[in-house]
């Protein structure tokens, strides 16, 4: 298992010495952030931030994400010219050492929490979904704005998007996920890319939008559809684990002894009546069997790379919700612990 850290690029408070400060750090998941979704990253820019990660000992082997412009997920407009484009990224990548690219299909909004500061007994805050709250949220105001979104829309452009999805069904989304996949997988196979496509978060749908990669039923279809070992998950512990009916102990034995985790993303949550809270990493504090998830990666000799999760906020530390350093050090440190255990 190669350990890795999200980081944001150089305007990321978080510097890469830290990062290289953290045990066993083998590298840094990033992505070019100043090219808009669905182009062509210059591959200068590629060259640049590799050279970055590589001048502070760290790898740059996993790329979160290369965006999927809403036309393909909508199967309308500019689809083909896009796949296209997505296709020279992955080329390009390739060239500069990446062997895993992270994405996700969820339509218009990414990762969605209804509070970002929730005050924990301990004085640390985290992120939280209760669904009393969502109902509260219509992202027709045109003026929520929470991380993980796409800030960029002006609000008729948000309405007149979220009109076009009311044509799209899950039937309809899960084609047009595979009619990209099945465009994108001989490219990935030709250069030796995996692609390992994040969950729905939370996997479920919201604001009446179509939400598909939720649940084994609709995993094991994605991945029978477009039967290649390039086209993987990004086992997101707390996307998937935020669904009581998902097994997640039982998910990452399966999936892993398929060889199709190619990306661990690992966090604990704490289901609650009418939603979940981030926790700490540590087993007690969520519902998340961490110590099991680490120990059946071990005993299927997973190779691929894993990252502590979401952290909270501690020790006086602020900055993006989720993406601290402490306490995400602390989940890697937490997790390392499990691993050595293991090892020694
Ligand atoms: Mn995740």
């Amino acid at each position: 298992m190669k350990m890795t850290f999200r980081w944001y690029g150089i305007d990321d408070k978080i510097k890469l010495e830290y990062i290289r400060q953290i045990p066993n750090m083998y590298g840094v998941v990033t992505a070019i952030y100043d090219v808009p979704v669905g182009n062509v990253w210059p591959e200068e820019k590629i060259a640049n931030l590799k050279n970055i990660c590589n001048e502070n000992g760290l790898t740059m082997e996993v790329i979160e994400s290369v965006p999927v412009h809403e036309d393909i997920k909508l199967g309308s407009g500019k689809r083909d010219e896009y796949i296209d484009n997505y296709c020279q990224n992955i080329r390009n990548l390739a060239k500069y050492g990446v062997k895993c690219i992270c994405y996700n299909f969820m339509p218009v909004f990414d990762w969605t929490r209804t509070q970002l500061d929730k005050i924990a007994v301990d004085g640390s805050t985290s992120l939280v979904y209760y669904a009393d709250q969502l109902k509260n949220m219509d992202p027709r105001t045109g003026d929520l704005n929470l991380p993980g979104w796409d800030a960029s829309y002006k609000k008729e452009e948000l309405i007149s998007l979220l009109d076009k999805y009311k044509e799209i069904d899950e039937e309809k989304m899960f084609e047009n996920l595979i009619y990209f996949l099945k465009r994108i997988i001989p490219v990935c196979e030709e250069c030796g890319v995996n692609m390992a496509i994040h969950p729905d978060d939370p996997p479920w749908s919201i604001f009446n939008l179509p939400r598909i990669i939720t649940c084994e039923k609709n995993i094991d279809r994605m991945l029978k559809e477009v039967d290649s070992p390039c086209n993987g998950l990004t086992f997101c512990v707390g996307s998937l684990g935020a669904s009581k009916n998902n097994d997640i102990v039982r998910l990452v034995d399966k999936y892993s002894k398929m060889g199709r985790i190619h990306f661990m993303h690992i966090r604990n949550v704490k289901l609650v009546e009418n939603g979940f809270e981030e926790t700490a990493h540590a087993q007690s504090y969520g519902s998340m069997d961490i110590v099991n998830i680490v120990k059946t990666l071990y005993k299927n000799n997973f190779d691929g790379y894993i990252r502590p999760d979401h952290g909270r906020m501690i020790w006086g530390e602020t900055g993006k919700p989720g993406y601290g350093l402490f306490d995400r050090a602390l989940g890697a440190v937490y997790i390392n612990g499990i691993i050595d255990s293991l090892k020694y």
